[in-house]
């Protein structure tokens, strides 16, 4: 059966679409109840409108904490219509019903985000704003609820129709519950981080809410099989949150997770750097004085892998790195911006994904990630560790060169961004062999060695690239093997860890070689 409101309580933060919302109940004869500010915005339009106050014989206290959190209120919202009972109670109390609750929260996370003091931000936790969402939620089956001026539209549609039906009640309920559901979420996310700010380091939230809200579903999961979506958490650091899409297909959902790889290992490097992913793996990272030079030796890597590839830059993509981008297949770029001579390239690519994110964001910053197992999911901090030259510790007789020393730095941020076990070969601020998700160390080592013995064949070149390189280990060698087959490979130097139980052992392997190796004390595991 469909519903048409008699009475209605409308009381938002964000007034859009507020006035043509209620002048269209008001040409049905809807009586309007409304508190302080929506109750000005709908005179001000001319607009018949009751006070809440007025409507309860009640005025708004402390402050406006106490304006709508009164039983003339809730309980006109939540009497059921269907009970004897309810609608005596309710006509002894002088309790009238109100059958559409449109309400949107104090702004929160538009209050935290423009730097107000805590003081301020606590002042924004809307109280009677989900007690009365929740409220009307709960009485779906008589009183419709509104959260969002998106579903305005909606409602009068369905109001054209003959009234509201139990399923499109039943529907903004549910958007309803997610709405302060996500509300409650960035609430305690920020508590958590007072916390943080004060000193007292709570690393990982005692209870995790669900702050975030489903975003467009996804054609699909990582096969056609299985049901996606992207689920939101409500942060603002430039990457998939802040990407605008300027072109190109949907993005599904593998393009959604190789994208953050890419452009979560780009935010690693300073100097203008490209990286390549296939699969969440990077197949080529250089860093250049251009993007242009950058993306040329980053391709030249593995320029198989690279053939419908993610690109991430940490610079404006520029027309003449657009050009050769856009010369070979490529599924997604990546960049804070773009300028117009690349985007006129790249437009003629009907089918590439563009994204824009305006900012690159900081590797180091805290977060959180996650994974799920059967039966919940594993939580963890991000791995924001930077390994920075003072960290590290010369173990062999040789030390190695400044060249060496920026490239072993280079090498190792790749690793971090290489699945486990990762063994990167690295010359002149470019990978030349990416080793990366074997189950034996030594393997990857190998891999990555005969991977560039195929791409120096590709560019006609006499020798491997990995010859005269640098190797990173993202893990320590647990043997001297491994160091071995990068040494058979022609590097010069490497970097790892340490803390192995066999350390000395690998030490001398370098030594009788002839290398330089340090010591990083960090492991960049990535599973
Ligand atoms: O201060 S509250 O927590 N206490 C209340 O009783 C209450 N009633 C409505 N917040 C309350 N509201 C919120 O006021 C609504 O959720 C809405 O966001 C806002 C609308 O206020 P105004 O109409 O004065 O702009």
């Amino acid at each position: 059966t469909r519903f048409s409101p008699r009475r209605a309580l409308l009381s938002v933060s964000d007034k859009t679409g507020l006035v043509d919302l209620a002048r269209a109940l008001v040409a049905r004869n809807v009586e309007i109840l409304s508190t302080g500010g929506s109750a000005r915005t709908l005179r001000g339009a001319g607009l018949p409108v009751k006070e809440v106050s007025e409507h309860t014989g009640f005025p708004e206290i402390l402050d406006g904490r106490v304006k709508t959190l009164v039983p003339w209120i809730h309980g006109g919202i939540l009497g059921r219509r269907d009970r004897e009972e309810h609608k005596a109670q309710m006509q002894e109390h002088g309790i009238a019903p109100i059958d559409l609750v449109c309400v949107n929260l104090y702004p929160f996370a538009a209050t935290v985000a423009s730097g107000a003091d805590a003081e301020q931000c606590v002042e924004n936790i809307d109280i009677g704003g989900p007690a009365m969402v929740r409220a009307a939620a709960k009485n779906f089956a008589s009183v419709a609820i509104l959260t969002s001026p998106a579903q305005y539209a909606d409602f009068l549609a369905a109001l054209e129709q003959g009234g509201t039906t139990l399923a499109e009640r039943r529907d903004w309920a549910a958007a309803a519950y997610t709405h302060t559901a996500a509300y409650d979420g960035m609430i305690s996310a920020w508590f958590i981080r007072q916390g943080d700010e004060e000193g007292n380091k709570v690393a990982l939230p005692p209870v995790l809410t669900l702050s975030g809200q489903r975003d467009e579903l996804l054609r699909y999961g990582e096969n056609p099989h299985q049901a996606a979506a992207f689920y939101r958490d409500g942060s603002t650091r430039p990457g998939l949150a802040t990407a605008k899409q300027i072109q190109g297909k949907a993005l599904s959902y593998n393009n959604l997770n190789d994208t953050d790889a890419a452009f979560e290992a780009v935010a690693e490097f300073d100097e203008p750097t490209v990286v390549i992913v296939k699969h969440a793996n990077p197949c080529g990272v250089a860093s250049a004085a251009t993007l242009v030079e950058a993306w040329k030796a980053a391709l030249r890597c593995d320029p198989v892998s690279a053939f419908g590839g993610i690109v991430a830059l940490n610079r404006t993509l520029d027309e003449a790195t657009a050009e050769q981008i856009s010369a070979i297949f490529t599924e997604v770029i990546v960049a804070p911006d773009a300028d117009e001579g690349a985007k006129a390239i790249l437009a003629k690519k009907k089918n590439l994904r563009l994204l824009l994110t305006g900012g690159v964001p900081d590797a180091q910053a805290p977060g959180l990630s996650f994974r799920s197992v059967s039966g919940g999911f594993l939580a963890q901090s991000r791995d924001n560790g930077h390994v920075t030259e003072e960290m590290l510790k010369v173990v062999t007789k040789r030390k190695p060169t400044a060249q060496e020393m920026a490239d072993l730095l280079f090498s190792f941020r790749v690793a971090k961004h290489v699945k486990s076990n990762a063994v990167i070969y690295v010359k002149n601020q470019a990978t030349v062999g990416i080793g990366a998700g074997q189950m034996s160390r030594v393997d990857s080592a190998r891999i990555a060695a005969r991977k560039s013995e195929d791409a120096a064949q590709a560019a006609g070149e006499s020798e491997a690239l990995t010859r005269g390189s640098v190797a990173a280990s993202d893990a320590f060698f647990p043997f001297a093997d491994g160091l071995e087959s990068v040494v058979a490979a022609g590097a010069t130097a490497v970097i790892q860890p340490g803390g192995s139980i066999r350390d000395q052992e690998v030490i001398d392997a370098a030594d009788a070689a002839g290398i330089a190796m340090v010591f990083t004390g960090m492991r960049h595991f990535r599973h």
